[in-house]
């Protein structure tokens, strides 16, 4: 990074975005960044790594840390989730804890301050789905947070937000804002993410696959890439850039036979769609054509598989469950 060539007057700040499953960390960060960067569906425990999503305001930086929805679970996959959440914190400047106004709210509290199983810098309620209640306003939220500060004694104050209708977003950039400190920008290339498009690939196949597929399959699908390669193709006219066409083959990992061949649909028509959807949303990110070559893999219990699990980017929690050694 060269700071010396960086503008005086560049500010910074690092935000923790925390809350249980489905609460709606994803879809407020998208709106926020003004993209659909990090992947949202409407099934819990969408996103499984923490990753930085970066935008900028003026000169100030904002630096958005997604993380998997803390909850309680005995399962390896899902205490591997929780530590990416409490991972998330590390290094933040502030934390937005994120409460879903259209569930009960107080054991919404009471189950992040279990999980967390940390001590947190300061934070923010953000009440969300705000568009979801017919009188957000009119809630006694107020006195909730301050019930909520005996729990979590780092809560400093609370936001009413929908990332459907854009609520109080303004508001709460600005104030993110106003928190931010003189100093370089960690990412001065006009970065979006910590993460490569080689990642957001296999986020965009899940997220399609989540979405169509039914019950419990979600929960059991999780995809590897195995080639991820630009090509050069010959440019029209001599003075044009060629053209790049990425080419990437994945594998869509089951748990059983029988989901193999759900995700594969009848005659291939699923398999088919999660490809087209994924590839669209992979193009719009490469500003490229990309061939996508999907297959489906049993590998069972890959969720209990050290190794590919750590191919996931879930490295061992701290209370992980037993190691699984390579075959
Ligand atoms: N009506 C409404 N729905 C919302 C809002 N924000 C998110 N949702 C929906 O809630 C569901 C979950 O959203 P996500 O953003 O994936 O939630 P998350 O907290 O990131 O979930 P995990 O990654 O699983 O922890 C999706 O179906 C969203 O469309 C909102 O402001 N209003
Ligand atoms: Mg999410």
């Amino acid at each position: 990074m060269l700071i010396e060539h960086q503008h005086p007057d560049n500010k910074s700040i690092m935000v923790a975005i925390l809350g249980a499953p489905n609460v709606g960390k994803s879809s407020m960060i998208n709106y926020l960044l003004g993209m659909d960067l990090t992947i949202v569906t409407n099934k819990a425990q969408t996103t499984r790594n923490k990753l930085h999503c970066v935008f900028t305001v003026d000169r100030t930086e904002i630096i958005l840390v997604d993380t998997p929805g803390l909850h309680k679970s005995n399962q390896e996959l899902n205490k591997r989730l929780n530590e990416q959440a409490r991972e998330g914190v590390e290094g933040a400047d502030l934390n937005l804890l994120l409460i879903d106004l259209s569930k009960e709210i107080l054991p919404q509290f009471v189950e992040f301050s279990e999980n967390i199983q940390r001590d947190l810098a300061r934070t923010w309620v953000v009440f969300s789905k705000s568009d979801r209640i017919e009188n957000a306003e009119g809630l006694p939220l107020a006195e909730v947070v301050e019930r909520a500060k005996e729990l979590i004694p780092s809560i400093e104050k609370f936001f009413v937000v929908s990332s459907k209708e854009g609520s109080n977003m303004h508001a709460l950039t600005g104030a993110i804002c106003d928190e931010a400190k003189s100093g370089p920008h960690l990412y001065d290339g006009g970065e979006v993410s910590n993460k490569s498009e080689r990642f957001f690939a296999t986020e965009y196949i899940r997220e399609q696959a989540f979405d169509l597929l039914k019950d419990e399959i979600p929960y059991e699908v999780a995809v590897v890439i195995e080639e991820y390669k630009d090509v050069r193709g010959k440019p029209k006219n001599e003075n044009d850039k060629p053209p790049v066409t990425t080419h990437i083959s994945a594998s869509i990992l089951v748990n059983r036979p029988s989901q193999r061949a759900i995700v594969i649909g009848s005659k291939g028509a699923m398999i088919k769609e999660i490809g087209t959807r994924a590839r669209m949303k992979i193009e719009a990110m490469t500003g490229g054509k990309v061939h996508l070559n999907l297959h489906v893999k049993v590998a069972p219990k890959w969720f209990k598989n050290n190794f590919i699990l750590e191919e996931l980017g879930l490295p061992r929690a701290h209370d992980s469950n037993r190691v699984w050694k390579r075959k």
